[in-house]
């Protein structure tokens, strides 16, 4: 044996600790308030129906998909722009894992259940639950299924004025065939501007003979390229060559991104953009060299009907960022079952579980306003919701997504530190849900977009948003009788008035107002989810972890915008104080 070892070829030993890896349970069976949710809200009989699918697929994304999720990140895809003959062809080579993604989905009908509607009104909910399960195992094919789902509700919304659309694209999009099942992009960002988008849209509309267009632009971030249509924004041409500046001057357009021949639709891919994250994604820059595209809204109004696409891809949004959250708790509770410091597997140490039970609060915070969201959506999809549901909606959908995609960054940055240094080891997947989540807060409108966008809600609807927000609230937190919840329940509902009130009382500002709009957002986020967690918390399906819950996320800040507007945050002093102090030291 000595002289074996001698060897000069031995195999050096890697020594005998290996350290497990965390593993996934069923990501269904594990979430324990969306199970909770679920069995309050939605009706016995269609719990029965649509639970033995959800524990099925949360064992499948815990499994053979977290495994093809990881893989789309290695097989990451790529452009060919030239034939080996100098024929420019501009083929985008995806990988086979996110190719499977692709069949899956159509599979699983990750869009198909909402629209077949056979649970009526809770199947959005059924549907949006599925997506919540797959985001964080698809490789980012959710965001894919996140436009293709904004693209049926537009087809669905026009099947009166333009039912051939309905026709041609809807049964595409529902389908459960993966060789029929289509999937949309999104293409609004223009080299001089993705928030400004009336400032920022060059890409012109020329109107031909049989009524179709040809798009002549250059898209600066399109997402999926390798979807198979896409709904974008174009100024028309009229007969003197002019366009119309500004929003009014959009219209919204429809296009199959290739040919019946399988060839580009007059669309050149000029290259993917190299990213910090998302890279399983294939985003590209495009040019439109006459693109054919059918235009389907009125003249001038194509920001707001592409709305309907926003809505539901920042829905999807929010559903990424509390997937993720849910992911990364998952994995790092799990790890500290099987990692041992100082003698003892770390879950014996308070102060790290104190971090864990952290996450878990934020992650439940955003999970539960995704839900609510996507009950509303059900209704309104089945045209049952009620005025006060539809200005909910309105509100709520940019507050869930303004503020989960923060939300989200900080698990992931807080999450990976709980793995000490593998957590910062690209194969432990880990790194990636990070630098996925620094997206969240970007696309589909930013931190600060969105938050104007609340004050756009607000002031279109005269207040009936902000009504119908604080109404909500004092119908349910009115309902609260448990000692255990008094406290919370007293801040959020004077939170809740004093927010309302502070727009009030400002709205004549509009300069405030808008200097307020981030805080403001963050407030209501804040009080509307301590309210439904409370609401939660004292119903029949509580437990103590969901009292828990609201007691700790009360303990926050609510009223932030009241906080520091008593601070002078929005005054002119601020307003010039704080200029000098950004560019104190810059030399321009
Ligand atoms: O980033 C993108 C894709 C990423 C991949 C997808 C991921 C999905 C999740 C995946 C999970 C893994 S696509 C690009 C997204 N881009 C944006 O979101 C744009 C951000 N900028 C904005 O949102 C701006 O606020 C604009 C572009 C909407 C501002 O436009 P305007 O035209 O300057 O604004 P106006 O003049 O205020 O609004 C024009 C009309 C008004 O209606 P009318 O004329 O009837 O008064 C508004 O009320 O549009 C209406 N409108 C809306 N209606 C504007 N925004 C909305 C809204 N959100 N809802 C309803
Ligand atoms: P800008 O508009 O230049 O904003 C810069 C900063 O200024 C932001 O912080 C913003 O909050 C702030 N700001 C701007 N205006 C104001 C204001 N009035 N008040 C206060 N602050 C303001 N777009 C698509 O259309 N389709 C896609 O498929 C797509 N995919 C994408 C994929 C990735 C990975 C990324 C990163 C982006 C993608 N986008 C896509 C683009 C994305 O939607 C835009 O980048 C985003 O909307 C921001 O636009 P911008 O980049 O032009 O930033």
């Amino acid at each position: 044996l000595m002289a074996e070892q001698n060897f000069p070829f031995a195999r050096a030993r890697l020594g005998t600790f290996f350290q497990d890896a965390p593993k996934l349970g069923n990501q269904y069976i594990e979430d324990s308030l969306l199970r909770s949710y679920l069995k309050r809200h939605v009706p016995k009989q269609v719990l029965a129906e649509i639970e033995p699918d959800l524990t099925r697929f949360g064992e499948r994304v815990a499994t053979e998909m977290h495994t093809l999720g990881l893989q789309c990140e290695q097989q990451q895809p790529y452009l060919v722009k030239y034939s080996a003959w100098g024929e420019r062809v501009d083929r985008l080579i995806t990988g086979p894992a996110w190719r499977e993604m692709h069949k899956i989905a159509a599979q699983e009908g990750l869009i198909a259940i909402a629209y077949e509607r056979k649970h009526a009104e809770w199947s959005r909910l059924y549907g949006l639950v599925k997506n919540y399960l797959n985001c964080p195992s698809s490789g980012l094919y959710s965001c894919p299924l996140a436009m293709t789902d904004g693209a049926a509700k537009i087809v669905e919304r026009l099947s009166s004025e333009a039912p051939w659309l309905k026709e041609r694209a809807f049964p595409h999009l529902l389908s459960r065939d993966p060789d029929k099942f289509w999937t949309s992009g999104q293409w609004m960002t223009e080299k001089r501007g993705g928030s400004d988008v009336a400032g920022g849209t060059e890409t012109v509309a020329v109107e031909q003979a049989d009524g179709t267009y040809r798009l002549y632009g250059y898209k600066w971030f399109s997402s999926a390229t390798d979807a198979d249509i896409t709904f974008t924004l174009a100024r028309t041409v009229d007969k003197h060559g002019h366009t119309v500046p500004g929003t009014k001057g959009l219209s919204l357009f429809y296009l199959e991104v290739k040919t019946d021949s399988g060839s580009l639709n007059n669309i050149e891919v000029i290259r993917l953009k190299d990213k910090l994250g998302t890279r399983q994604l294939p985003t590209a820059e495009l040019l439109l060299d006459g693109a054919v595209a059918h235009k389907v809204s009125d003249e001038g109004r194509g920001v707001p009907a592409i709305s309907d696409m926003l809505k539901l891809t920042r829905m999807h949004n929010s559903i990424a960022a509390a997937s993720s959250m849910r992911r990364m708790v998952s994995l790092s509770r799990d790890y500290a079952t099987r990692r041992t410091a100082f003698g003892q597997v770390l879950r014996r140490y308070p102060l790290h579980v104190q971090t864990l039970a952290r996450m878990e609060v934020e992650a439940r915070g955003a999970l539960i306003l995704c839900l609510e969201n996507m009950r509303l959506l059900g209704r309104e999809d089945c045209g049952v919701a009620s005025e006060g549901d539809l200005s909910l909606l309105r509100l709520l959908v940019p507050l869930s997504k303004l503020y989960s995609g923060k939300q989200a960054l900080q698990v992931a940055t807080e999450g990976l530190e709980s793995f000490g240094g593998q957590g910062y080891i690209e194969d432990t997947g880990i790194p990636g849900i990070l630098r996925d989540a620094q997206v969240l807060s970007i696309w589909e409108g930013t931190t600060n977009i969105l938050s104007l966008d609340v004050l756009r809600a607000i002031a279109k609807s005269q207040g009936g948003v902000l009504s119908a927000f604080l109404a909500e609230i004092e119908v349910r937190m009115g309902a609260v009788r448990s000692p255990e919840l008094a406290e919370a329940t007293d801040k959020v509902l004077k939170s809740a008035r004093q927010v309302t009130q502070f727009v009030q009382e400002t709205s004549k500002k509009s300069a405030t107002l808008e200097l307020a709009a981030r805080d403001l957002a963050f407030s209501l986020t804040r009080t509307y989810m301590g309210c439904l967690l409370i609401d939660h918390a004292a119903s029949e399906v509580a437990t103590q972890q969901d009292i828990y819950t609201a007691q700790r996320w009360c303990e926050k800040d609510l009223s932030l915008v009241v906080t520091n507007s008593n601070r002078g945050h929005y005054s002119n002093a601020s307003i010039s104080r704080d200029l000098d102090l950004v560019y104190d030291g810059y030399m321009d």
